[in-house]
């Protein structure tokens, strides 16, 4: 199910290299064990009832002194994670105004006619590109099902993860591709060396490479614990990436925080051969960065006191009869209900709009996930929304829920009347 890590993605910190003919010294450097969960279950591992399903690993969280990236202690094999995917783009209008402000950071360095989507999903962000002026684009995707949605859906995808092989079809189908885009997908990588030789094989000398990636300084001042799931292998510092790209073709070019997803960065790369010089928010980003294996400690805490109020908000309920569903089955959903160790005893359901999801249990609960349209029909007193990330949207759109008296909880934070 899962192989082992114990050196650094980003900077080989902890690596034991072994002379040929040498037995490998036992190197005192080790990547320093910070935050863990214990054993969870993949975050999409939705299955009906009667389905297998994937099993447990340990979700335990490294930290690399050196170039300061957080990382998985193990991986678990991508074809048990991404073959048949759970996790479709959202077509919230929260993602849509996240598109509108990431085209135009796009625009501040070129308007791309070619357009590259690696860990394209079912072709969304590329249909928005197409619609706004791409005229060739192509998406590599790894999951089976999304790539054969994207392809229903007139955006030529290829499905696998991105390597030198996918890199080498993708590069035939857009031979000089004027932006590359990577939104929540380098922190699911495993070999992100390799990563950058496939950038390599397909972006030309003006190419703009984009990656957006959950920003780990918010991640830690925020508490966000629950998104560490065995998709997110690495937990991204621009510190880490200036690292991985240190020996590399590339180097950081320009960055931009968004509020997506809890707080990602739109990270520009070009290649260093490229005329213009990078640009002044790379270094002045990375100065705000101070993070230590102390600051994890300190947000492993934070997160075991997140889960305790959790917990006492629903157990509370419960004992005073009342009745309590999630929202948004999310992969933050499935990591709050194993740190909690719910079941349907306390959590009656979880609505989500994903078709895939619904009529399948939380992973690792016997929690039903249902349609949105269980939410009035039942009217639960409270409903813990674990698509946090979307709610504003989402406390505006449930307007007649509240008005009958029901409470949507953001599990991080306070609980607040409405
Ligand atoms: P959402 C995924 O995380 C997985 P998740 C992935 N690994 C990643 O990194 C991030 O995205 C970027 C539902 N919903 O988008 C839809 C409603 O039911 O926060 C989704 O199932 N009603 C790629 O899974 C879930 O909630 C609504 O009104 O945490 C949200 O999942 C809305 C807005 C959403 O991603």
């Amino acid at each position: 199910m899962y192989f082992i890590r114990t050196s650094c993605r980003c900077c080989g910190f902890a690596e034991v290299l072994t002379p040929p003919g040498i037995k490998a010294a036992s190197s005192d450097e080790k990547l320093v064990k910070v935050f863990s969960l214990g054993l969870q279950p993949p975050a999409n591992d939705f299955k009906k009832e009667d389905q297998e399903r994937e099993g447990y690993a340990p979700l335990e969280v490294l930290f690399c002194p050196r170039c300061t990236l957080a990382q998985l202690s193990i991986v678990v094999r991508p074809d048990i994670l991404y073959r048949t995917y759970a996790y479709t783009t959202s077509r919230s209008d929260t993602m849509l105004r996240h598109f509108d402000s990431l085209w135009d950071y796009i625009q501040t360095e070129c308007h791309p006619v070619s357009l590259m989507e690696i860990g394209s999903n079912d072709g969304f962000f590329l249909q928005y590109a197409k619609a706004h002026g791409a005229e060739m684009v192509c998406g590599v995707d790894p999951s089976e099902n999304l790539s054969q949605e994207a392809r229903d859906g007139g955006v030529q995808t290829i499905c696998g993860l991105f390597d030198k092989e996918t890199a080498a079809m993708a590069h035939a189908c857009v031979p000089s591709v004027d932006c590359i885009v990577a939104r929540h997908v380098v922190g699911h990588v495993d070999d992100l060396r390799a990563f950058v030789k496939s950038l390599d094989l397909v972006a030309n000398k003006n190419t703009l490479i984009l990656i957006e990636v959950p920003w780990a300084k918010r991640l830690l001042e925020r508490g966000e614990f629950d998104t560490v799931y065995f998709e997110h292998l690495s937990y991204i510092t621009i510190k880490s990436m200036a690292a991985l790209l240190e020996n590399s073709p590339f180097r950081l070019h320009r960055i931009h925080e968004f509020s997506v997803h809890g707080g990602a960065l739109g990270i520009m790369i070009r290649r260093r051969d490229h005329e213009s010089a990078p640009h002044e928010s790379v270094q002045t980003m990375m100065a705000q960065e101070d993070i230590t294996a102390d600051s994890w400690k300190e947000m492993a805490e934070c997160s075991e006191r997140s889960v305790e109020h959790l917990l006492s908000i629903v157990r509370s309920a419960v004992a005073k009869g009342k009745t309590v569903c999630g929202y948004g089955a999310s992969a933050k959903c499935t990591v709050w209900m194993n740190a909690c160790g719910f079941t349907r005893k306390e959590i009656k359901f979880v609505t989500d709009t994903t078709p895939f999801k619904q009529w399948c249990n939380v992973p690792g609960t016997d929690i039903p996930v249902v349609d949105p349209g269980a939410l009035l029909r039942e009217q639960p007193d409270y409903a813990i929304v674990f698509a946090w990330n979307y709610f504003v949207e989402i406390f505006g759109k449930e307007r007649l829920y509240r008005e009958n008296g029901g409470l949507l909880i953001n599990p991080h934070q306070e609980l607040s009347t409405q």
